[in-house]
């Protein structure tokens, strides 16, 4: 006789630029994967109650300066401390959402300015900032909540974190679209939804993304990819 298995959860990275609304969305989908039926939890990166969750804060809310690689490799590792808790809560049949995931981490460092002494001419290239989370667990879908900047400029101002400033900002919307399109072999994975929206317009699309994600898993080898 076999042992009846548990079928795994989704892994669904949520991401976008400041103020696109990806949290509002993540609670809500939260709620409606809960109200579903649909064990799920939350994951939100980087996740600032860890150690190296501490240091990350400690870099986003100060002007301490700290090498780019440094702080580059200590997002990385925030999420490898996550890594065997993602699998044993996606293994035991839980969805996770992602608030941001590899994708955040990846654009906002390749979007730093060269530093004029170690790089004069090249920043933080996308696949150097890939090559740390290589071995990460892969969501099976990636919602991106698109945002333009006009719509993003009707919302509630920046708050005074480093990188919420509107030059960074305008690199990170630019190395986003050339992530997606460089992700050629893996198309599929970006789901782009439209997030200028209502809050209810936007929760039915990225419902949507939800929907595919499952359907993957359900149709796949219930093995958790990896990046
Ligand atoms: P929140 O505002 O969502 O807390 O993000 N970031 C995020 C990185 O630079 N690298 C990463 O790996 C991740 C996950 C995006 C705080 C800032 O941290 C940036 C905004
Ligand atoms: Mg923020």
């Amino acid at each position: 006789m076999t042992t009846p298995h548990t079928p795994r959860g989704a892994l669904i990275a949520i991401e976008g630029l400041d103020r696109a609304g990806k949290s509002t969305q993540c609670d809500l989908l939260l709620n409606r994967l809960l109200s579903s039926g649909i064990p799920a939890k939350l994951q939100k990166f980087p996740d600032r109650t860890t150690p190296t969750g501490t240091l990350i804060n400690t870099y986003l809310t100060s002007s301490t300066p700290l090498d780019d690689q440094s702080i580059h490799l200590l997002f990385s590792a925030n999420r490898w401390e996550a890594r065997d808790s993602l699998l044993s809560t996606l293994l035991s049949g839980t969805t996770i959402l992602l608030d941001r995931y590899i994708y955040s981490g990846i654009v906002f460092s390749a979007a730093k300015p060269p530093t004029p002494i170690k790089d004069p001419k090249q920043p933080l290239s996308i696949p150097w900032c890939k090559s740390p989370d290589i071995g990460l667990p892969k969501p099976d879908i990636i919602i991106f909540l698109n945002i333009t900047q006009e719509d993003a400029e009707k919302r509630a101002g920046f708050g005074d974190e480093r990188y919420e400033k509107r030059e960074l900002q305008e690199k990170v919307r630019g190395l986003f679209e050339d992530l997606r399109g460089e992700d050629s072999n893996d198309k599929d994975d970006w789901w782009v939804v439209n997030a200028g929206g209502t809050v209810e317009e936007v929760a039915e699309e990225v419902w949507k993304g939800v929907l595919e994600a499952l359907r993957r898993v359900k149709e796949g080898n219930g093995e958790v990819g990896s990046i």
